[in-house]
Parts: C-alpha cells; sequence; structure tokens
C-alpha cells in the first residue's frame, strides 16, 4: 500500500516540510483554481508537479500520486449547458495528466454539495475535535433554515427537528446554515442558503435513475480515452452515503458501483474506497466490499466513522482511525489479499495509493486552520495506526 497525502496546494498551511515528515510520499492534489469545466493546461500541471517535489538540489522525496479531485462539473451531471464542451475538457484534462505521468484520477459524481456535515468542530471528550452529521440538526436545516417545500421525514425526526431549531440560538443557526453549505472541497467559503436553494432548483426532475444514467454516459465517453492513456478513474462515494436535500446520490452501496462498474466494463472505471463515506452506511460491508470489487479499486480513503444509535439513517462523527464502527483491520488484510493477487498476475498496479483521511483535530492543529478534517496532527496520528496495522499484517501475511 503506497501512503499518500492530500495536500490543497500553496495555500494549504500544512507545508510540504511538515509532510515530510509523515512518511507519505504520494501527495494527493488538485488544482483548485481552476474552474470547474475548464480543461487543466500542461504548464499548470508541471507547475504542480515542480512544486511537490522541490526545487533542483533540495527534492523533497514527494511527488504528485493521485489527482483528487478532477472536478465534474454540474452541467456534465445534469447534462445541461455546455456539458458536451465540459467533457470534452474533461478529456483534454486526462491527456495533458497522462503526459505529465500522473495516473491515478479521483472525482465524484455527488449533485451540488459533496461531503455534507452539521459540525466541522464537534469536541470529543479528550478535548480533540471532528466532523459529525446530526440528522436531527440536519432536518431542521431543511425544514426551518431552507424552508425546503418537499422536506420530509419520519414524524418524530420532524418533532425533535421542530424542538431543537426551536432551542438554537442564532449564532448556532447560522453556523449551521454554513457548516451544510460547506462541502465542496477546496472552496474558502460555503454557499448561502439562497446559493443552496438555487443549486436545488437546477436539479428538478433528475432523479436517481436519471442521474446514474448520467453517469454512465459519463464513463462511457472518459473511461475508454483513459483506458487508452493508462490512467485510472476512481469514483468517490456519496458522503453521506444517502439522498440529501432532495438531491438524488447514486453512488452509496455496494450495488450502486457494482452498477456503474458493469454498465461500463473496463479496469480504467474504477472506485475510490472511501471506508468513513460507505461506512456510515451499517448495510455497507468494508472488507467485503474491498474482497468483491478489489480489482476495480484504484485508491483508498481510509478513516473511521462511530454510528450514533441504530436504524438508518444515523447520526455519526468521525472517530480515530482505528476506532469506530468499520473494522479496519479486517479492510486493510482485504487490501493486502488484494495487491498479492495482482502481484501473483504480474500487474503493475500492485501498490495501490491510500490516504488517511480526514483527522481529529488535536493539540495545536485548530491554530494551524485550512480545510475541515484535513489537519497535520490529526491526520499524522491516523497515518501511524494504519502504517502500524499494515506493518502488523503484512509481516503475519509472510509469516503464514
Ligand atoms: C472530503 C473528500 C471529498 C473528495 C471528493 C472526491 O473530505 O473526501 O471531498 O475529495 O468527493 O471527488
Amino acid at each position: 500500500m503506497q501512503e499518500g497525502w492530500r495536500w490543497f496546494g500553496p495555500q494549504d498551511p500544512v507545508r510540504l516540510e511538515a509532510v515530510r515528515q509523515t512518511g507519505a510520499k504520494a501527495i494527493v492534489s488538485a488544482l483548485h483554481h481552476i474552474p470547474t469545466g475548464d480543461v487543466w493546461p500542461r504548464a499548470q500541471i508541471a507547475a504542480r508537479q515542480a512544486l511537490i517535489a522541490g526545487p533542483e538540489g533540495g527534492p523533497t522525496g514527494l511527488h504528485w500520486g493521485v489527482v483528487e479531485s478532477l472536478p465534474v462539473s454540474e452541467d456534465i451531471k445534469r447534462q445541461t449547458g455546455d456539458w458536451r464542451a465540459h467533457i470534452a475538457n474533461w478529456i483534454q484534462s486526462l491527456h495533458h495528466l497522462a503526459d505529465a505521468g500522473l495516473k491515478v484520477i479521483c472525482y465524484n459524481f455527488m449533485p451540488v454539495l459533496d461531503w455534507t456535515r452539521t459540525h466541522i468542530d464537534y469536541a470529543l471528550a479528550d478535548g480533540s475535535s471532528c466532523m459529525r452529521f446530526d440528522l436531527v440538526d440536519f432536518a431542521a436545516y431543511d425544514l426551518f433554515i431552507l424552508r425546503r417545500p418537499d422536506a420530509d421525514f419520519a414524524p418524530e425526526l420532524m418533532q425533535a427537528a421542530q424542538a431543537r431549531f426551536t432551542d438554537m440560538p442564532d449564532a448556532r443557526r447560522s453556523e449551521l446554515a454554513r457548516t451544510v453549505g460547506y462541502g465542496l472541497p477546496g472552496a474558502a467559503e460555503a454557499l448561502t442558503v439562497d446559493g443552496v436553494r438555487d443549486c436545488l432548483s437546477l436539479y428538478r426532475g433528475i432523479d436517481a435513475q436519471r442521474l446514474r444514467a448520467h453517469l454512465v454516459d459519463f464513463l462511457e465517453q472518459v473511461a475508454p480515452v483513459a483506458q487508452e492513456l493508462g490512467l485510472r478513474l476512481c469514483c468517490h462515494p456519496d458522503d453521506p452515503p444517502f439522498p440529501l436535500l432532495g438531491l438524488p446520490r447514486v453512488m452509496s452501496t455496494e450495488a450502486d458501483y457494482a452498477a456503474i462498474l458493469d454498465a461500463v466494463d473496463l479496469p480504467a472505471n474504477g472506485v475510490t474506497l472511501c471506508s468513513g463515506s460507505l461506512g456510515a452506511r451499517p448495510d455497507n460491508d468494508l472488507p467485503g466490499m474491498m474482497a468483491r470489487l478489489g480489482d476495480r479499486v484504484h485508491f483508498l480513503h481510509l478513516r473511521n466513522v462511530r454510528r450514533e444509535g441504530r436504524g438508518w439513517p444515523v447520526s455519526f462523527y468521525e472517530s480515530g482511525h482505528l476506532d469506530g464502527d468499520v473494522d479496519m483491520v479486517a479492510l486493510l488484510g482485504a487490501v493486502l489479499q488484494q495487491e498479492a493477487r495482482r502481484r501473483a498476475l504480474g500487474r503493475s498496479d500492485d501498490n495501490i495509493p491510500f490516504r488517511p483521511d480526514h483527522g481529529l483535530h488535536m493539540t495545536d492543529d485548530r491554530s494551524r486552520g485550512g480545510q475541515p478534517g484535513y489537519p497535520l496532527v490529526g491526520r499524522h496520528v491516523g497515518l501511524a495506526e494504519l502504517r502500524g496495522a499494515i506493518a502488523v499484517l503484512s509481516r503475519a501475511g509472510a509469516l503464514a
């Protein structure tokens, strides 16, 4: 397994000097400043690579290992406006990335909001903090802040949301609105409530079946090119893995992945297995998914979640990497088995890249700022824990 580290670029408060000390070598990065839909120019790809690799004479030992994300425009997801031009541009970017030697390209197909939380700084008992999704807060947002006419929840949840909202101080109401609107990677600003309403209106009439058909149309165009160029595309799951705000979400379960992988049956059409996103759902068996989809898993996000209660959907918070409802050790075992299978077949992709996904904000993390979920210390701890587990499992495999 190849250790990766997400780095948001020159504005990331976690400096590459610090990243070097984590031991991760494969930087996961994107050109967030290029508007979604535009081509990533060769020169800018080269500049990012050079920045990561370091100046001549002072090499960092790091390289740009994974692109996360090459964003897919809302036009492509809806098949409106400039969607054909945007697909052509996406393909052009694939050519440029392949020429620069990049191989693994992560993207997602979530409408409007990417990851969605109600808390970005939820305090844990030991003084660290994490991101959290509270179902009651989320329903309160949908019903009373966004005031979405079609918002519909189970009667008990509606009642709980009403009570929660009534007692919620104004400051928390604004914070909740900002937090829900924040789910755009690399974004400095959250969508406003009106912004969210405008985006939702653009998806009227697009149900899950239609969104899935659009994803397949997209993949039918981009995956053959990726295959030809020797690239591996990997779709990130929905986070959280269920429909939100009336928007369809189609990458939440093993069956969702199986449908998409079958529809465009090329090795280049693959999976980003994000254990935290998928793991929020009790019926997603992560080690089993790795065993069954493993052949097409090109990239891993490793983190854990603790579900708060039973039933579905459910509230959850992001827990320590080995400490939560995902059986991380079993998942790592399944990844190592997949790598052994690839090695036996002589495949060149037998070293699957992963990154410690998110992390608790601990010690001086809060003073550094930056993207929620991407602290230096918390992720470093997560990586160290994962590295330890991987070392033990690899040794046990070798000794068996
Ligand atoms: C959140 C991330 C996601 C991910 C995209 C990939 O922290 O895991 O934003 O980067 O969904 O396209």
